[in-house]
């Protein structure tokens, strides 16, 4: 399978940190493209626990090459933290491949992220404040600053002037912050180019390569389906394109090189930040879910909202990505659970919807029908295969299979590298 996407489901946090890096043994890339720091995946290896934020999570694969597609927002202060850490903790970092045509996060948008959601009070997104919406505006409004810009000190000035006299209006006049200086953002930013220069590469060009030669390139997908900008639940969403077709715009790699699309399922649902979430727990099997399924933000460590699992939302990730197999995380948090409830259809202003609702206000409108599922007590981490999974559990898994639109091909029952079932 030579080009593998990997995307979330749900509203993030699935695990796809953990399924990346199951997946890594097998692939010579695994290439970010969406999203910047506002990602966290916690990865387990050997007891040693990682949470990568701005690199793929198959950087902690040895022998494979790690890559930063154009579709991501660097922050490169927060680039070379990482991979400080990392190499100070024995992971190899040296072959990171960063494309020229990265944007890159100016210090001016981390500012305003921070001050729109303040002004914004009760309708504000739950933005982790990362500077990362700021950054895809500006390339939008093609008034952004690319990797590719800090070899050019003279065309850099120029960028960060254009880009200041849109900026400093808002932060001075409209937010009451103090005006940035040129100087100040060329100096943060170029402090860091010659580091980044030797990393600097044609992704599209390297990936289209490494297809030819018949290599195995993963592409690890930020936050998920029901953030994407497009696709998820606007405004609620980040700025970018989780779903699988941001794979392409955001490396360069064409739709037709995709063979696999693996979309990462937690057992339950969680969402951090504001927005419509109709399973949505606010009794003791909200904190139940919280505290077993230890659900707190990787980066920003804000607690999770949790609910049940709700089908249509992963039908309809199932359509938009193009799922060809679901990785079923988190299995294990739902033991002792006696009846388990799944949503499978919404009730929407006295009507029963199966899908998606068409708006935003049916979606803020719907809610969760709901079958029970018999539960089981046996602890599941030990557990390896789907035959020695307790009848329940596999009725469950069967059932999620069934509703959910495709294949479930893995399950995970722990946070492990190994904690893992394969389904043949
Ligand atoms: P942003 O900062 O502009 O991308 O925020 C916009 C919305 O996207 C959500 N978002 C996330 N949701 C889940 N997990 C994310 N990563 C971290 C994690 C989050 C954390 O792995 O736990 O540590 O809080 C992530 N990143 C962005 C965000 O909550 C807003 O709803
Ligand atoms: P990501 O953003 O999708 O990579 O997910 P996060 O890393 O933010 O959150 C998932 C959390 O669940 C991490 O703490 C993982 O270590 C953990 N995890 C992943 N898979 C499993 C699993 O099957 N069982 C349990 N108990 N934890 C898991
Ligand atoms: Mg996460």
């Amino acid at each position: 399978m030579p080009a593998i996407v990997l995307v979330g489901a749900q509203w993030g946090d699935e695990g796809k940190g953990k399924a990346t890096d199951a997946l890594g043994k097998d692939v010579e890339y695994v290439v970010k493209y969406n999203g910047g720091n506002n990602a966290g995946h916690t990865v387990v290896v050997d007891g040693e626990k990682y949470a990568l934020h701005l690199l793929p999570s198959g950087i902690l694969t040895p022998g494979c090459t790690p890559v930063i597609g154009n579709g991501v927002v660097v922050d490169l202060s927060v680039l070379f933290q990482e991979i400080d850490g990392l190499t100070a903790r024995g992971i190899d970092c040296s072959k990171l491949l960063v494309s020229a045509n990265a944007h890159v996060v100016a210090p001016y948008n981390r500012t305003l992220d921070r001050v729109i959601e303040r002004f914004l009070g009760s309708r504000r997104i739950g933005t982790t404040g990362r500077g990362i919406g700021p950054t895809y505006a500006d390339k939008m409004n093609r008034v952004g600053i690319r990797v590719q810009d800090l070899f050019d000190e003279n065309i850099l000035r120029q960028k960060v002037e254009g880009a200041l006299e849109q900026k400093n209006q808002l932060l001075v006049k409209v937010y009451n912050r103090r005006a940035s200086t040129v100087d100040e953002v060329v100096d943060e930013l170029l402090a860091h180019a010659e580091r980044l220069r030797p990393m600097v590469a044609d992704v599209a060009l390297e990936l289209g390569r490494a297809l030819d030669r018949g290599e195995t390139v993963l592409f690890e997908g930020g936050q998920a389906t029901l953030l994407d900008v497009d696709h998820g639940t606007y405004p609620f969403v980040t700025s970018s394109n989780a779903t699988a077709g941001g794979a392409c715009t955001g490396s360069g790699v064409p739709p037709t090189r995709i063979d696999r699309v693996v979309a990462v399922v937690k057992a339950y649902a969680t969402r951090v930040g504001e927005g419509p979430f109709p399973t949505e727990l606010h009794d003791e099997w909200g904190d139940r879910l919280r505290s077993v399924g230890g659900e707190f933000g990787t980066t920003t460590g804000r607690p999770r909202r949790c609910g049940w699992y709700d089908a249509p939302v992963a039908r309809y990730a199932a359509r938009i990505n193009g799922v060809t197999d679901f990785v079923l995380t988190k299995l294990d948090v739902l033991t002792g659970i006696e009846r388990i409830p799944v949503c499978v259809a919404y009730e929407v202003d006295g009507e029963r919807v199966d899908e998606m609702p068409l708006t935003q206000t049916g979606f803020h409108h719907a809610r969760p029908v709901y079958e029970y599922f018999d539960g089981w007590t046996e602890d599941l981490s030990g557990v390896r295969g789907f035959d020695d999974l307790p009848k329940n559990a596999q009725s469950y898994v069967l059932a999620l299979e069934e509703i959910s639109g495709a294949r479930i091909s893995a399950i995970g029952v722990g946070p492990a590298r190994d904690q893992t079932v394969v389904r043949h």
